[in-house]
């Protein structure tokens, strides 16, 4: 059987005249900061001093000692998990790899150089900046300064890493994750495939295994199915390639809520004449899972269905963890992803301009239900799809489609981010002609070949020669009217995206977050120090520019911060909430806001700040991705009430709601029966409350309160209440609260107040996640609130009225 030796661990590293000790993996930028030798890149603008760095080449040395048994295997493989990204690898004095792509897995066979006794492995990395120009000079014809099409985003490294609209410059340099020698007896499995076919009650699995062989030994394949308890369920010995598995009365994989994850398990062992020789096994499960798209009165639907049933995408766009990619750590990727899952995310979309997911990401995303939307690593970027730089992708492509190609919750394969967009705008033909070859031709054919995941060109697309590019009828969308047009949030109601992949508003991180980037002076939204953890040009006049739409202008700095995560919040859920009151016959599928996550403590559009702390927008999400939904749609005077159904059965309660008055209490009450049927929205109920607002004193101090009780017990988690305004916050006349907390165990409080509050924000000096938080509450109501964690202290509670009062 196979043996490993792991060559993580201490490396030197030399470059920019200094040597120092860092750690693999990790990368210059983390060795240098844990080396005391440079300040933390995340510190204030330290950023800015860094970036130079990246103009000096690097190296890594590692000496270690094999012992004799080792070398005497068939095979010795050196694998390089992830290289950043152009690095030449020497090993005992001879050169065995030329890398130039961080994206895939380097390996070589290095038997024949390794020694007993001591070895020396040295990977010399070139300069982001320097191969900037390499590129340049290698295509003098090609105009590589032009935008969308610069030198640096044809270096197969990821893109985020020289800036974004949300990241720093820091285009790192190292060995960014494992690094090992694996050594053979006889043979290796390469690679293990699966697909399914579903019929009535039946599925039949089939597998495919690839293997390189190192002697001239007959070698036999021996493939095992077991199902979700590891019972055997069948084993095949072969000397084929494939063998299939037919699955009786299979159980099916669902997306969180629809079902349950149950993975069966494929093993594949590799027998020569000593016995097993290497063995393999993947996590599988059986489950139809494509996106639809059929014409129909709207344009073309865009949605996916899993084993027969539609979904409404509910989630958010995720970019990488981290900006130091050393840093990546699964105990924090899956703390991310308990609060998707928490929050009633059932997809996610992976952005192109970063990194992949990790193996282990995937797998999680396997046994919790998470759709995955998967761009391939292009973003906003026009590549040049030929020669040796075609090359390259295309083994990218492949590699990656190999790993993606098992997992149950792989849901699309999407071409690119925005390349679509902006070349339909600008370019000309020949490079119109380039981008249709690559993303609606050549990868779409690799995809259909090597797996049975749908395919999508490009986010957003319409899918077909670039026509229509914005046609919100066909395809999915992005829309930043909002935000970057500076629409108001009542413009989402006027849209009617089949799939929304994009859309967002900006907020500040929490407070404590702030804190590790900034001095006290720094602490003003205008400061050096703000605007450079602020990358969106003038985003933080941007986050003013809302509040002052909707809110009072903020007593202080605690108030901006609250006041943007408040804002941010009320925008999505005005955009969400629409769209899910149209999911029936399908006319809008999709909410994927931009974005869950951060790569380091900055103002951005994340919903969970680069320390996993949970903004507004996130508990918000909570509540409006729940699978029964009421929501009230105010026009003028009146308000409808929709309720919105993405469950399997018909849900039926009592909805009701009150206009109150601020000083005088409830003045109207109505309580309504009423029934969705599943997998639909529908208007319930609709109310003109004219004869109660007919001044704007009236507008001004009333407010509809609306809840819904589900009448089945069991759906204790649909309970719901929400609010009405008729007038901007920052016009309604909030009275000062006296908010009483109690703490009814170690984990759960009870929280009451005299009059109406609007974003009632819990604060606790620990860092915890509440089952809810930014809440609206009426008097007499008590709210329950549980906590993550046992806590001794009792919060502090913070309404709208404290960021003005
Ligand atoms: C979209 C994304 C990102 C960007 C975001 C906010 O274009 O694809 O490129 O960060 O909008 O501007």
């Amino acid at each position: 059987m196979m043996k490993r030796i792991g060559l993580c661990g201490k490396w030197n590293i030399c470059g920019d005249a200094r040597n120092f000790e860092g750690c693999v993996p990790g990368s210059v930028y983390q060795s240098l900061y844990e080396a005391g030798l440079e300040g933390d890149p995340f510190y204030r603008e330290n950023e800015k001093k860094l970036t130079k760095i990246s103009f000096s080449d690097f190296s890594y040395t590692k000496e270690f000692l094999l012992a004799p048994e080792f070398l005497e295997n068939d095979a010795i493989i050196l694998t390089f998990e992830g290289l950043d990204t152009i690095a030449d690898v020497s090993l005992n004095g001879s050169k065995i790899l030329h890398c130039n792509n961080m994206h895939v897995k380097w390996e070589s066979s290095v038997k024949d150089i390794l020694k007993s006794g001591k070895n020396e492995l040295k990977v010399d990395f070139t300069a982001p900046y320097k191969e900037v120009e390499n590129i340049k000079r290698r295509h003098p014809d090609m105009d590589l300064d032009r935008h969308l099409f610069q030198a640096r985003l044809q270096m197969r490294k990821a893109e985020y890493m020289f800036g974004w609209d949300w990241g720093p410059v820091l285009p790192d340099m190292g060995i960014y994750k494992s690094v090992y020698l694996t050594a053979y007896q006889g043979a290796r499995i390469l690679d293990l495939k699966t697909s399914q076919e579903h019929s009535f009650q039946k599925v039949k699995v089939h597998v495919e295994s690839e293997i390189e062989a190192y002697t001239e030994d007959h070698f036999g394949r021996k493939y095992t199915l077991l199902d979700p308890d590891g019972n055997v369920l069948d084993s095949i010995e072969t000397d084929q390639k494939e063998v299939c598995f037919e699955v009786v009365n299979p159980r099916l994989w669902w997306c969180v809520n629809y079902g349950e994850q149950p993975l069966y398990e494929v093993r594949c062992q590799v027998i020569g004449n000593q016995g097993i020789v290497d063995s393999s096994s993947r996590k599988i499960g059986l489950r139809k899972l494509t996106l639809c798209r059929e014409n129909d009165q709207y344009g073309q639907s865009f949605y996916f269905k899993i084993n027969d049933v539609e979904v409404f995408a509910k989630g958010a766009d995720y970019i990488p963890e981290d900006s130091l990619l050393g840093r990546y750590s699964f105990e924090r990727t899956k703390k991310l992803l308990d609060s998707c899952i928490a929050a009633n995310f059932n997809m996610i979309r992976i952005w192109g301009g970063g990194v992949y997911t990790s193996e282990e990401f995937l797998s999680y995303c396997d046994q919790k239900g998470i759709m995955i939307w998967q761009d391939f690593m292009f973003a906003n970027i026009i590549t040049i799809w030929e020669g040796e730089e075609r090359s390259n992708m295309e083994r990218e492509i492949r590699e990656k489609i190999k790993d993606f190609r098992n997992h149950p919750c792989m849901a699309l394969l999407c071409g690119n981010n925005e390349t679509e967009l902006m070349v339909w705008d600008s370019f000309e033909d020949k490079y119109k002609q380039m981008y249709v070859q690559q993303y609606e031709h050549d990868m779409k054919e690799i995809v259909e070949e090597m797996s049975d995941i749908s395919y999508w060109p490009s986010s957003p697309s319409t899918y077909g020669g670039m026509k229509d590019v914005e046609n919100q009828n066909i395809g999915d969308s992005h829309d930043w009217n909002v935000w970057h047009g500076r629409k108001p949030f009542t413009y989402f109601r006027s849209t009617f995206p089949r799939f929304n992949s994009e859309f967002g508003l900006q907020s500040f991180p929490e407070q404590k977050t702030i804190n590790t980037y900034t001095l006290p002076e720094d602490r003003n939204i205008f400061s050096a120090v703000m605007e450079n953890h602020q990358k969106c040009g003038t985003g933080n006049e941007v986050i003013n520019y809302y509040i002052s739409m909707y809110f009072k202008f903020p007593r202080d700095f605690k108030a901006f911060i609250y006041l943007s995560q408040a804002i941010q919040l009320e925008g999505i859920r005005y955009g969400v909430e629409h769209w899910r009151r149209n999911r029936a016959k399908r006319h809008c599928m999709g909410a994927l806001f931009w974005q869950v996550n951060d790569c380091w403590p900055v103002a951005s559009w994340s919903s969970i700040d680069y320390f996993g702390r949970w903004k507004a927008l996130q508990y918000g999400a909570k509540r409006f991705f729940r699978d029964v939904l009421l929501s009230a749609c105010e026009d003028g005077n009146h308000v409808a009430f929709h309720l919105t159904n993405d469950t399997l059965s018909a849900v039926e309660g009592v909805l009701k709601y009150e206009l109150c008055d601020i000083h005088q209490g409830i003045l109207f009450c109505k309580e309504k029966n009423c029934v969705v049927s599943r997998l639909n929205a529908e208007m319930v109920a609709g109310e003109d409350f004219s004869d109660y607002l007919r001044t704007d004193e009236e507008r001004r101090t009333r407010y509809v309160h609306f809840s819904f009780s589900p009448s089945n017990a069991d759906r204790e988690k649909f309970c719901q209440d929400g609010t009405v305004l008729f007038v901007n916050a920052k016009h309604f006349e909030f009275q000062e609260p006296k908010i009483q907390v109690h703490q009814i165990d170690a984990r759960s409080y009870g929280i009451t107040a005299n009059t109406f509050c609007k974003f009632v924000r819990v604060e606790f000096e620990e860092d915890v996640i509440l089952s809810d938080n930014f809440f609206d509450l009426v008097p007499d109501d008590k709210k329950v609130i549980h906590t993550d964690k046992e806590l001794k202290e009792l919060p502090n509670i913070y309404t709208l009225y404290d960021s003005i009062g």
